[in-house]
Order: structure tokens, then C-alpha cells, then sequence
């Protein structure tokens, strides 16, 4: 038999049908075919869409939040980057948290912990540190930070300038599970039981401590140096073949699982040659973008962006994008893909 009704068609409202909802409803019992279509839409229906918050702007309001209060009156000096379709939400898509956060010369981030998982994505500056867990490192514009769920970490800029970076956590992800936990510690600053970077020394050459056991689902590696990226997208530039929807370009995973670097959040840093238009492309994941270096325009949906050095995009999920480069660009990005495919429903699709 053929099915006479498709589910967004909808079913209609007599006066008794309306009668018997109102009564239901006042016992807490509501009628599914009023909502399926929308419970369950045929395909990704964002709240949130595609936007550029474009760096020079961004630092304006930074460096104003840092003349009216210290990082460690904020606990945490950041501007969030809210979508401009969920304000007043803390959301960078649905799914994601994104912001920036200043730290000025001689000022810490107290240390504290949650459960949320967090990266760094270094935008300006140099010379100021993040600790994780009893290491310390520093930062410098490009490289990849990770504060993995649960670890203590705390920040110090011990430069003469400001330092700005990327925040990404997943908290609306932990907060959807009600599973988050938050604790401060009674100090500022945490005391260092390893050498600066000792995780990059141990785990970023190919290699690991034998017997070592991972205590957590996150990459033990605090630091991904932008100079080893770059060495790698350079690498690849030199001989392999591009990838038309990507351009070249590499994972951060752990290297002791093969996983990606955080159990939620997938980043990756591609490298478009001057000239490269990517090929159209879109995926169930929320992505952000942070550029880099170079310039270019980004067709998200039907909305063109041009971008440069420390912009910031968002595309939401199922969205068709496209990437032109109009100088050689660098581009990193964070999605909520890790998470995704852990639950086995992210999806991909490529033109
Ligand atoms: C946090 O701990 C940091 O450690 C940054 O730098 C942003 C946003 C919400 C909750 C905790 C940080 C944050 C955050």
C-alpha cells in the first residue's frame, strides 16, 4: 500500500481534536504528530547562522573590558562570541562555545577546574603561559592549547603586551547532560611538578613513555606548536596532491589513541595555496573558523564573507560553503565533530 500523507503535511485541528489536546496538555501529555516534523526534520535545521566577527572590532571591545576590570576580578577577561540568531546565549552555534579572552602584561587567570573540556587558539601575542595539570606552557600566535575536562589550568602573561586568544568549550554539550562540576583552587597560580612542555618532549615526536597510561580521553599533549604545523602543511604543500575541498591539510589527534586531541571537540589547520577555491562542501558539524594568515572571501550558504588575520566564522551545521583564497591562507578550526561521531551521527556531504 502506498502511504497516503507525508509527515510534513501536518494533521489538521477539528474542535474536538483541539478540546482533547488542551486536556492533555493540563496532565502533561502532549500529541507527537503536532511536533514530529519539527522533533525530527528530514534534514539539519539550524537555529543559528553563518558569521564573521572580524578581529579589529573584536580587539576594540577587548581592550576596553581590559581598561574596566583585571583578568582576575573576571576570573576569566573573555567577549563571547554569541550568534547572532541565539543572543544573549553564550552560543557560537547551537552546540558551541566560542570567545576571545585578553590577558595583560603581569596579569593571571586564577587557577580553577570544570568538566567542560576547553582549547586556546593563539591570535596575538607572545610570552604568556597556560599551565594544565602541573605544566607550564607558552604561547605563542598559532599554536593549539588543550584544558582537557577536569584538569586544573590557569593562565599568566609575564610579556609587555596583551596576549588574545580563541577560547572553545563544551559546555552546552556538558550542561545538556547536566553534568557539569566546577571547583577553584585556593591559590592563583598552580606549583609546576613538570618542565615547560614536557608533553610535547614526550608524546609530539612519534613516540610515548612506556607503560604510560592515559588518564583521561584527551590528548596528554598541552601545546600543538603553530611551528610544527606549519612544518607539516608546508610539507605537504611541497609534494601531495590537494585536496579540493580542503586544501592541505592536518588533524589534531592524541597521540596515544588516534583519536581527536578532545573526546568532543575536532580541530584541524588547513593551508589554501593563493588562488584556491575550494570545492563545495558541508557536514553536520558546527565549525569555527579562525584565520590564521592571508586573506580571502568564504561563501557561507548565501552570505559572502571576506577574511583576514584573526577573524573569526561560524558555519552551522548542513550549511554549503566554499573558500577562495586570495593570498596563500592559513585557516584553523574547531568543530563539535569529535563529539558527533563518537554518537555515530555526523555526516558529510561533498559536491
Ligand atoms: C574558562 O575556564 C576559560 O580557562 C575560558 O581560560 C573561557 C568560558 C566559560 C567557562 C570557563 C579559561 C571559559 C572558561
Amino acid at each position: 500500500m502506498l502511504r497516503s500523507k507525508k509527515i510534513d503535511e501536518g494533521v489538521s485541528v477539528t474542535e474536538a481534536r483541539q478540546d482533547f489536546y488542551e486536556r492533555a496538555r493540563a496532565a502533561s501529555i502532549a500529541p507527537l504528530w503536532e511536533v514530529l516534523a519539527g522533533l525530527v526534520p528530514a534534514t539539519p535545521k539550524p537555529t543559528s547562522v553563518p558569521h564573521n566577527w572580524k578581529y579589529q572590532d573584536v580587539r576594540k571591545y577587548l581592550m576596553e573590558a581590559c581598561d574596566l576590570l583585571t583578568a582576575e576580578e573576571a576570573e576569566r577577561r573573555v567577549m563571547v562570541f554569541e550568534n547572532p540568531a541565539l543572543p544573549g546565549q553564550s552560543r557560537v552555534t547551537e552546540s558551541m562555545y566560542c570567545g576571545m579572552q585578553a590577558i595583560l602584561p603581569g596579569e593571571v587567570a586564577p587557577v580553577h577546574r570544570h568538566v567542560s573540556g576547553a582549547s586556546r587558539f593563539i591570535v596575538e601575542g607572545s610570552n604568556a603561559y597556560t599551565a594544565v595539570d602541573g605544566e607550564r606552557t607558552m604561547m605563542e600566535p598559532g599554536d593549539f592549547v588543550l584544558t582537557p575536562s577536569w584538569s586544573w589550568h590557569d593562565h599568566g602573561n609575564l610579556s609587555e603586551a596583551p596576549m588574545v586568544w580563541l577560547d572553545t568549550l563544551d559546555m552546552h554539550m556538558v550542561n545538556l547532560f547536566n553534568t557539569s562540576f566546577r571547583e577553584e583552587a585556593i591559590h592563583t597560580q598552580q606549583n609546576y611538578s613538570r618542565p615547560d612542555d614536557a608533553s610535547i618532549s614526550e608524546f609530539a615526536s612519534g613516540m610515548i613513555p612506556a607503560g604510560f597510561e592515559a588518564k583521561h580521553k584527551s590528548s596528554p599533549i598541552v601545546n600543538y606548536k603553530y611551528s610544527r604545523t606549519h612544518d607539516a602543511l608546508k610539507s605537504l604543500q611541497s609534494y601531495a596532491e590537494i585536496d579540493p575541498h580542503f586544501g592541505h591539510m592536518v588533524n589534531f589527534l592524541d597521540p596515544t589513541k588516534g583519536d581527536w586531541a578532545l573526546p568532543t571537540l575536532a580541530a584541524q589547520m588547513r593551508l589554501l595555496p593563493k588562488g584556491f577555491q575550494s570545492q563545495s562542501h558541508r557536514s553536520t558539524e558546527s565549525l569555527v573558523l579562525c584565520v590564521v594568515e592571508g586573506t580571502g572571501t568564504s561563501k557561507i550558504g548565501d552570505t559572502e564573507f571576506d577574511w583576514q588575520q584573526g577573524d573569526t566564522l561560524v558555519i552551522p551545521s548542513w550549511v554549503e560553503h566554499t573558500h577562495i583564497a586570495d593570498t596563500e591562507a592559513v585557516l584553523f578550526s574547531i568543530s563539535d565533530r569529535a563529539a558527533q561521531e563518537k554518537l555515530g551521527i555526523w555526516r558529510e556531504q561533498k559536491r
